[in-house]
C-alpha cells in the first residue's frame, strides 16, 4: 500500500486539528468524491462545541453541491459560517435564506482562479477523497476533481481520505491541470472531448499531508426517478428540434457534443437523444456523468465523455467498476475549470440543456432565487454552458406548485442568464426559438409556445398595455404575478 508512510488520523483525530474560523477546501463536486468521514466528525465536534458554549464554525469550499456527510451534516450542526460556490442542501438552504451563513454563488468556471489569487482568502485546510496517495506526494483522487487540484495547492495543510469502496482504476479516467496565470494562457489545446492534456494525478509537497483517513464508503448519490411525462414532452420538443437544426445543415452530420444539467428533464433528454435512430452515436463534454449515460454508453450510443464527476447511483457505479477496461478509455474526468471552459465549450459547439425556476417574456431566465429572494440551488455550471454553447437550451415546466405559478411571468424577479446568452427557451407547451428576434417578437413567441394556456391572457394584455419602447414593461405591475403568490398563493388567484 502506498499510504504506509504517511501518518495515519482517524477521523475525529483529524477534525481536531481544523480549528474554529478555517477556511476548508473539501473534495466533491455533487455527492461524487466528497470528503465524508472528516466533515461528519467535525459536525460532531461542533455539536460538542456548541453544548458546552464553546464558538465552531468554518468556512466551506468545495467544486459543487456535495453529500449529505458534509453540507448537511454541518450546516445541521450550525457548523457553518460561509460557503461557496454551488449547494442544494436542505439545511444549509434554510440558513442561507436565513443570514445565518454567506453564500457566495458562483459559475463554478472560476472557482479554481479565484482560488489562485486568493479571492476567498488563504485555505488553511484542503480536505480531500482520493483513491490511493504516495508518500512522494502524488494524490489521485476519486469520482471528481471539480476544484480539488487547486484547493490542494494552495491548502497550508492536507487530509487525505483514502476511500477503499472505489476503484483504484478511477486514477485512469482523471486528466488534471491547473491553468498558468495570464497572461501566459496559453490555447487549451483539448480538441475533442477525450483529449487529455494533464497527469492522472495532483503532486502536492508531502510535508503538508497532516495525515491520511482511511475510509470505506459509497458516494450518497439516488437513483433517478422514472421520467415523468412533463420531462418527456420538454424531450420530445428539444429533440423535434435538433433534428430540424440538423436537416438544416446547422448541427454536423456526426453531430456535436452534449452537455446536460441534473434531473428528470436532463435524464430524459439524455435517454431520448439515445433513442432516436436519427440522433448519430455522439459524445458529451458536461460537468455530470449521471445514471443514464451508463446505459447509452453500453449500447454504443454514447461513444465518451469528458466531465468532473461520475455522478451514478450505487448500481450504476457498480457497472462501470465491474467493467474497467471499457469504461476508463471513455471518461475524462478534469478539474471544472476545463470541463466547465468557455472557450472549449465554443470551441467545441456543445449543445446544452439546462432547467431554470422561471423566465421572461423577453428571455432572461432566473435559476436560483424564489420570488428574488429565496435561494434554492444556485447558478451551478449551467452558466458556464449556456453563454458559451453553440445551441443552449433553458427549460422548465410551464407551471409550478399545481398551476399556483406560471414558470414564464413578465419580469424574471432575479436574473441568471441574461436575453444576451439565452437561445432557446422550452417548456412542455412548446419551444421558444429566440435567436435573431427582436424583444417584441420574443415576447409574442415566448408566451405563445411556452407559456401555460391560464397564463397567456394575462401575459399578451401584460405586453400590449404596457408603455411603448425597444422593451415595454409596467414598472409598476412586472412583478404583479409574484405579488399575487405572496399574498393569496396564487399568481392568478381568479384563475387557479
Ligand atoms: O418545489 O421541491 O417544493 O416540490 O422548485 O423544482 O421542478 O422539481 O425541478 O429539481 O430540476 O430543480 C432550477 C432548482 C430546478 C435546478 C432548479 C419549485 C418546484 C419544486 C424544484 P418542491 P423541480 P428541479 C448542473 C447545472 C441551477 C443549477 C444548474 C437548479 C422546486 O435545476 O438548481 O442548472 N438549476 N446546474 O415546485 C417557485 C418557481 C418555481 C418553483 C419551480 N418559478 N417559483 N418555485 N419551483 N419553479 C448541476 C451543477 O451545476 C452541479
Amino acid at each position: 500500500m502506498s499510504i504506509l508512510n504517511l501518518p495515519r488520523l482517524s477521523a475525529e483525530e483529524a477534525a481536531n486539528l481544523i480549528p474554529h474560523g478555517a477556511t476548508v477546501g473539501f473534495s466533491g463536486f455533487t455527492p461524487a468524491g466528497a470528503a465524508k468521514a472528516t466533515p461528519r466528525a467535525l459536525a460532531s465536534k461542533a455539536k460538542t462545541l456548541h453544548a458546552r458554549g464553546e464558538p465552531f464554525q468554518i468556512r466551506v469550499l468545495t467544486g459543487a453541491s456535495t453529500g449529505s456527510a458534509l453540507d448537511e451534516a454541518l450546516a445541521s450542526a450550525d457548523a457553518i459560517s460561509w460557503r461557496a460556490p454551488y449547494q442544494s442542501s436542505p439545511s444549509l438552504r434554510k440558513r442561507i435564506n436565513a443570514q445565518e451563513i454567506q453564500f457566495v454563488d458562483m459559475h463554478l468556471s472560476h472557482v479554481p482562479q479565484m482560488v489562485e489569487f486568493g479571492f476567498f482568502g488563504s485555505i488553511d485546510f484542503a480536505v480531500v477523497e482520493a483513491v490511493d496517495v504516495y508518500a512522494d506526494g502524488r494524490i489521485f483522487l476519486s469520482t471528481s476533481v471539480g476544484a480539488t487540484p487547486s484547493f490542494l495547492k494552495h491548502a497550508r495543510k492536507i487530509i487525505v481520505e483514502v476511500n477503499r469502496h472505489h476503484h483504484p482504476r478511477l486514477m485512469e479516467m482523471h486528466d488534471i491541470k491547473i491553468l498558468p496565470a495570464p497572461p501566459v494562457r496559453l490555447p487549451i489545446p483539448i480538441n475533442h472531448p477525450l483529449d487529455k492534456i494533464g497527469t492522472p494525478f495532483v503532486q502536492v509537497d508531502s510535508t503538508r499531508i497532516v495525515g491520511v483517513v482511511e475510509t470505506d464508503e459509497p458516494d450518497d448519490v439516488s437513483p433517478f426517478a422514472p421520467v415523468d411525462d412533463v420531462s418527456h414532452k420538454i424531450a420530445e420538443h428539444i429533440i423535434r428540434f435538433i433534428l430540424e437544426e440538423k436537416a438544416q445543415g446547422r448541427i454536423p452530420r456526426e453531430f456535436l457534443p452534449v452537455q446536460s444539467g441534473v434531473g428528470n428533464v436532463a435524464n430524459a433528454v439524455m435517454a431520448g437523444l439515445g433513442e432516436n435512430p436519427d440522433v448519430p452515436p455522439f459524445f458529451m463534454y458536461s460537468e455530470v456523468f449521471q445514471d443514464a449515460l451508463v446505459d447509452l454508453m453500453v449500447q454504443g450510443r454514447l461513444l465518451g465523455a469528458s466531465t468532473t464527476s461520475l455522478t451514478l447511483s450505487e448500481s450504476q457505479m457498480k457497472r462501470v467498476y465491474d467493467d474497467m477496461d471499457f469504461f476508463t478509455r471513455r471518461i475524462v474526468i478534469r478539474p471544472q475549470e476545463l470541463s466547465n471552459n468557455p472557450g472549449v465549450i465554443r470551441r467545441l459547439g456543445v449543445i446544452t440543456v439546462n432547467t431554470v425556476l422561471e423566465m421572461d417574456i423577453y428571455g432572461c431566465a432566473n435559476s436560483t432565487h424564489v420570488a428574488g429572494t429565496q435561494l434554492m440551488n444556485g447558478v451551478g455550471g449551467s452558466g458556464d454552458f449556456t453563454r458559451n454553447a453553440y445551441l443552449s437550451f433553458l427549460v422548465a415546466p410551464s407551471v409550478a406548485k399545481g398551476g399556483r405559478i406560471s414558470t414564464v411571468v413578465p419580469m424574471v424577479t432575479h436574473v441568471d442568464h441574461n436575453e444576451h446568452s439565452v437561445q432557446v427557451l422550452v417548456t412542455e407547451q412548446g419551444l421558444a426559438d429566440l435567436r435573431g428576434l427582436g424583444p417584441i417578437e420574443r415576447a409574442q413567441r415566448i408566451i405563445e409556445n411556452c407559456a401555460h394556456p391560464m397564463y397567456r391572457d394575462y401575459l399578451f394584455r401584460y405586453l400590449e398595455t404596457a408603455p411603448m419602447g425597444h422593451v415595454r414593461h409596467h414598472l409598476d405591475r412586472c412583478f404583479e404575478l409574484h405579488q399575487n403568490f405572496l399574498k393569496t398563493g396564487s399568481m392568478l388567484p381568479d384563475v387557479v
